[in-house]
Formats: C-alpha cells, structure tokens, sequence
C-alpha cells in the first residue's frame, strides 16, 4: 500500500514525466509581429501567411508537434527585445520570427546570437540586418534589391532627373543610396534626397518641394502601410497632372491598400519580389487559399511569412527538430520555388536570393494589380560588401 507520501511523490513524478515528454515532443517558434499600432497590416498578414502554412502543412514536423506562440510588439523594438528574451529564456522556442521594421529585427540580434537561437526575418528590409548576427536568416527582400532594379528600369526609359523620397530611417537609406547612387552611375542627375520621418509623415511639404523641382520622376520608398496615404496626396496636390512621374519600390503599391489608392496609381512602375498578380500556378493557389481564409488579398510580407515557415519547417526536418546551429545548417542554402518564384536562402549571406521584377500598376477585372513585366533574374543583395 501505498502511504500518502509516496503517493503525492508519485504523482509528482508522473507529472513531472509528462511535462517532460510534452517538452521533448513540442517544438516552438516564436513569432514577434507588430499587431497593433502603425504598422499592424504587416502583423496582420505575415500572422494570417503563418496560419495558411500551418493550416496546409500540418503540425507534425520531424515527429514533433509545432507550436507557433505570436507576440505583438506594436514595432516599438524595446517591446520586440523583451519578447525575444522571453520567448528564448522562458518559452525556450528554438527558432525566432517575424519583425516588421529594422529597428525591431536590430534590436533583437543580440540575442538571437547570445542564444544561438536562428532568428527568420520575415519584413524588415534593410541590407545590413543579416549582418547584425550569424543567426539570422531573411526571407522578405532588401531595399538595395528593389532601388537597384528600378534603377536600371528607370535609365532604359528615358528618366534623367529624378528625386528620391524615403522614409527616414535604414530602409529608407537604402532606398535613397543605391537608387540615386545608379542614377548617377547612368548619368543622370540627382535634384533632392528627401526624407519624411517614420512615425505619422507629414507628405504636404516634400510634394510641393517636388513640385517646385519638376524632376523626370520622382522615386518613393516608404514602408508598407503609408502608400495609400501618400499616392492620394501626389494625386490630390496635382502632381501627376504636372507632368512628374512617379516610380516606387513595391511597398508602396503594396497589394495590400492598391485597390484604396485608386486611379492615381493606373501605370505607376514600381520594382519588387512579390505581387499577388504573380502568373504561376502555385501563386495562384496561394492568393486563392490565403483569400479564402481572409477577406484581404496577400501582399509581399504575407509571402514572406509563409517561405519563412517553409524555410523553419525544411530545417526542422533535417535537423531532426533539434534548434541552434543545427537548425541554422538546415536553413542556409534552401532552394525552393515559392508563390513569389524562385528563392535561394544564400548560404554565406544568409540573404534571399529572387527576382526582381518590374511591374506596372494596371486595372483588371475591376481591380488593381500590380502586373509584371520584366525582370531581375535571381538577384543578389546589392547592399552586401564584394
Ligand atoms: C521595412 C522595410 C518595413 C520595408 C516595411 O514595412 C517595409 C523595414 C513595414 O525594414 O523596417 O515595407
């Protein structure tokens, strides 16, 4: 028999015994996304990309179970620091994801390193983040990539004076620096760099600015969610009408708010790695999977939320659900056709690797789309030291 001490031992081994199983067969990722706030359209759709993937995919990886936990940081990289330290310490997740703005993924690169903990960046865009710790894998894009492709669009069709726009902070130095920088290289000639600041842009004095200046066109970056805001003033203020045309990296016709901004973007070129208009047969089934399960269209973070659960999922496996730099291993190097194309997570950089394709603004079946024209074949990041 049994006294009640060995009883209550008992059953405390039994639980601890569960928990350990549970803890052995669970896998978790922990996502960290800004789900509120300015930038809460981007959580929103690389978090509905995630559901998609798992939805489709299943949760059995390697014989484990997935676990995905999402935080919200409301892109204050204070809040995406704290979450990361949680999540690794606490939670013990063995791969990190998400991050909407480069200050969010910077911020959290310490970490990822002191940890060994693979980090997935699924939104920010600056050049240098992949740079900021060996355990960090990209699956968006960079700015260089898309500035660098317009570029070149841009001196084949006759732009010669230009003015760049960009958000005020290292995306938008990106954008700035290698757009204007290939300008140059093409002989053409640089009016203004102008800068509207990250948090609540006022866009009324750089219009007028630009209005004044008269360039061939003018180039924008500004991150995903203001587009809409700023196409409509470049509209209202009549700039369109004066002759200036305007040229963007992708984020601004993002498919997400294309269909608010309205006429005004009819035949605006831009350059980028993702349009829901994407002609292929496994992009199609991705905007009509992704459309049944939400009332939005997917735009380029919902890709990139989706291949970086791919790229999470292809590691596990190989890395038999282990984390840390066996989990890191099995990421370099992926090669995989995504809804967006081909992508290849290059192996010494750590950087995506896709085409850039130019597209141009068209209205279809009473929509408006971004539709490709030309590309970029497999480009590299131009942004990364030779
Ligand atoms: C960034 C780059 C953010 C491009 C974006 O949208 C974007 C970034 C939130 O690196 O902060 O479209």
């Amino acid at each position: 028999m049994f006294n009640r001490r060995q009883h209550l031992t008992a059953i405390a081994l039994a639980v601890l015994g569960t928990g350990l199983a549970q803890a052995q067969d669970t896998v978790k990722i922990g996502v960290i996304l800004p789900m509120t706030g300015q930038q809460a359209s981007t959580g929103r759709q690389i978090d509905a990309a995630i559901k998609l993937w798992v939805a489709q995919n299943g949760k059995k990886v390697a014989g484990k179970t997935i676990e995905v936990i999402v935080k919200d940081d409301g892109s204050i990289p204070d809040a995406t620091r704290r979450l990361a330290q949680e999540l690794v310490v606490n939670d013990k997740v063995v791969a990190l994801a998400g991050f909407g703005i480069t200050p969010s993924a910077m911020a959290t690169a310490p970490i990822a390193t002191q940890s060994k903990t693979p980090m997935v960046v699924m939104a920010a865009a600056t050049s240098s983040i992949t740079e900021a710790s060996p355990y960090i894998v990209r699956t968006s894009f960079t700015l260089p990539q898309a500035a660098v492709a317009l570029a070149e669009w841009s001196n084949k069709n006759g732009i010669k004076k230009v003015v760049s726009l960009v958000a005020d902070y290292g995306p938008g130095f990106d954008a700035e620096k290698f757009f204007t920088n290939q300008v140059l290289l093409n002989s053409g000639q640089v009016m203004d760099k102008l800068r509207t600041p990250l948090r609540a842009p006022d866009f009324a004095p750089v219009l007028q600015k630009v209005r004044d200046l008269k360039p061939d066109a003018l180039f924008v970056f500004l991150p995903s969610g203001q587009g809409a805001a700023f196409m409509k003033q470049f509209g209202e203020r009549g700039l369109d009408k004066a002759g200036i045309r305007l040229i963007a990296t992708g984020d601004v016709t993002d498919d997400d708010q294309l269909n608010d901004i309205g006429d005004v973007a009819l035949g605006v070129v831009n350059a980028h790695h993702y349009s829901a208009a994407h002609p292929s047969a496994m992009n199609k089934k991705f905007v009509a999977d992704f459309q049944a399960a939400n009332k939005f269209r997917p735009n380029f973070m919902a890709v990139s939320g989706y291949d970086g659960m791919r790229v999470i999922y292809k590691a596990l496996e190989a890395s038999k659900g282990q984390g840390g730099d066996a989990l890191l291993a099995g990421m370099k190097g992926q090669i995989f056709e995504s809804p967006r194309g081909m992508v290849l997570i290059d192996a010494q950089t750590r950087d995506v690797v896709h085409d850039m394709y130019i597209r141009k603004v068209e209205r279809k079946d009473g929509q408006l789309w971004n539709i490709e024209f030309d590309a970029v074949k497999g480009m590299k990041d131009p942004g990364k030291a030779k």
